[in-house]
């Protein structure tokens, strides 16, 4: 029986109350193993040894030697690559071949990517003239922020939580990390990582738990966490944005989306189709990027839907050992409630369900598994619920369109503001329309193409923020200006 521990200044401590809870397996819903339940000890134990950890051996570190230790756990990483891969699609059910090419190798690449984006970053400087004529010099210094939570999802854990924790150790921070109840396996294994390359006890720390009433919540209202970086449902970054205002904390809030895809007639109609496939359907639609609105030029409707039914129907459920599955169960039986609410709600809605729609039957050894069929519908209207509200599942709705004027206002209609897709051969209308995209993200002919070096965020209710490349030194670096009178 496996059991998930804290990891608490470099060592794993269980919960002093003795709580735990199971993690199971959503591909069959066999048990995994025990995770402990942090209270308030043991989160306190986990931010004081950050705090400490701060004024040790690792706040007297040079830039160079932070970038050579990440190097080393990202190298850690890829040599344990099989644990980390097997850990991760057991918590979470994805295919093997899903998490071999995105989830672990990113986990990795979280850590050398902002190693050396920061370390090559110039600092600000300005020549300032003065009456005596000897000037004065402006430099901009950056300091760690300090003790980072960092409050992780489900649905790509590892890759999430480095995706945090990366670029908050390359600025000289520590961090305690909270990782999704509901896959806390690799976030454990990577204290093992820390351990082994020589990261000093407390820069890493990780407490398990639940949000409110919960390891969240005492990790979020800890008055010595200097910062919260989170992912995860708006209403829940809503809860952390007020435990931050105590104490006027920074945040970074990466959160849901109910992102459109445009495809247009003069699109290349393959790619587009191959595109929007993977953007509604891989990890069994469970990413915040993923198309759920597709808005497509009438004159290529019926040809792209009958294109998209064909496609789904290739699907391959299956185990995540299974070389041939490329579509596994979701993440649990409770999101999977959710998720079967919104097919029945289409329905009452009164979508025409083109394919999916319910249960797959995967035989008596799979059958008490999350799984789902991958569902298309049509024919809602614009107000609808499903068109409205994120379900973070394998299903999206196809609509035609007429103009581009329409369509990018069908687009924006949306609380949210993740990102966007859109197909077209024609480069002027690609541009002209991604610059209206009410969307932290915009692709064009292609979807989920990341380049670490990017802004990553959301507008509107899909988050606060930039990460990724120097924008993260934003968040996780306090800069303060040096004032030097020649
Ligand atoms: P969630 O908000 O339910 O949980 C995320 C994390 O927050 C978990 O670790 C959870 O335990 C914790 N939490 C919950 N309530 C809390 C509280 N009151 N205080 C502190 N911590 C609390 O999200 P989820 O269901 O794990 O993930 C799915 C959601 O995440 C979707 O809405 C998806 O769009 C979003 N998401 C966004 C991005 C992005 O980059 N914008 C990426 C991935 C997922
Ligand atoms: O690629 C990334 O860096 C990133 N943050 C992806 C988010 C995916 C959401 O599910």
């Amino acid at each position: 029986m496996n059991e998930f521990k804290h990891f608490i200044n470099g060592e794993y401590v269980a919960s002093a109350s003795g709580k735990t809870f199971d993690n199971r397996c959503p591909v069959d819903n066999s048990l995994i193993g025990r995770v402990h339940e942090a209270g308030r000890d043991e989160v306190d134990a986990a931010v004081r040894a950050a705090r400490a950890a701060l004024k040790g051996p690792w706040g007297k570190l040079t830039q160079a030697q932070r970038t050579a230790l990440l190097h080393k756990v990202a190298n850690r990483i890829n040599e344990r690559f099989d644990e980390f891969l097997e850990a991760e699609c057991r918590d979470t059910g994805k295919p093997y071949s899903i998490a071999s090419h995105i989830d672990i190798p990113r986990g990795a690449a979280n850590f050398t990517a902002f190693a050396e984006t920061l370390a090559n970053h110039p600092t600000e400087g300005f020549r300032l003239d003065t009456p005596d004529g000897k000037g004065a010099l402006n430099v901009g210094h950056r300091t760690p922020k300090g003790v980072i939570a960092v409050i992780a999802p489900w649905n790509l854990p590892l890759l999430l939580m480095t995706w945090k924790v990366g670029p908050a150790l390359a600025c000289g921070n520590t961090v305690v990390v909270k990782p999704s109840e509901e896959t806390p396996a690799t976030t454990t294994l990577l204290g093992e990582v820390m351990n082994e390359c020589g990261v000093p006890p407390g820069v890493f720390n990780v407490v398990h738990g639940f949000g409110p009433d919960s390891a969240g919540e005492f990790l979020t209202t800890h008055p010595l966490v200097d910062a919260i970086t989170f992912t995860g449902e708006t209403r829940t970054g809503e809860a952390i944005m007020k435990a931050a205002a105590v104490g006027l904390r920074n945040i970074s809030l990466e959160c849901g989306g109910k992102n459109p895809g445009i495809v247009f007639a003069d699109c290349d109609l393959e790619k587009a189709v191959e595109g929007t496939m993977r953007s509604a359907f891989v990890n069994c639609g469970q990413v915040c990027l993923g198309t759920e609105r597709v808005y497509v030029e009438r004159p290529i409707f019926d040809a792209f839907l009958a294109r998209m039914k064909e496609e789904v129907a290739k699907l391959k459920l299956g185990r995540p050992q299974d070389p041939q599955a490329n579509f596994g169960p979701l993440v649990s039986q409770e999101h999977r409630d959710k998720v079967l609410s919104y097919y029945r709600l289409a329905v009452e809605e009164g979508a025409t369900v083109e394919i999916g729609g319910g249960i797959p039957d995967m035989g008596p050894e799979l059958n008490g598994g999350a799984w789902v069929e991958p569902t298309i519908w049509t024919g809602l209207s614009d107000d609808a619920r499903v068109i409205r509200e994120e379900i973070f599942g394998p299903c999206c709705h196809i609509r035609p369109f007429d103009s581009e004027e329409e369509v990018i206002a069908l687009a924006n209609d949306t609380d949210y503001g993740l990102a966007a897709a859109i197909w077209t051969e024609n480069s002027s209308r690609a541009v002209r329309v991604a610059e209206q995209m009410e969307a932290g993200i915009v692709w064009v002919n292609s979807w989920f193409l990341r380049d670490l070096r990017t802004a990553f965020g959301g507008a509107k209710q899909s988050g606060i923020g930039r990460e990724g490349g120097v924008h993260g030194l934003e968040f996780y670096t306090e800069l303060k200006n040096i004032c030097i009178k020649l």
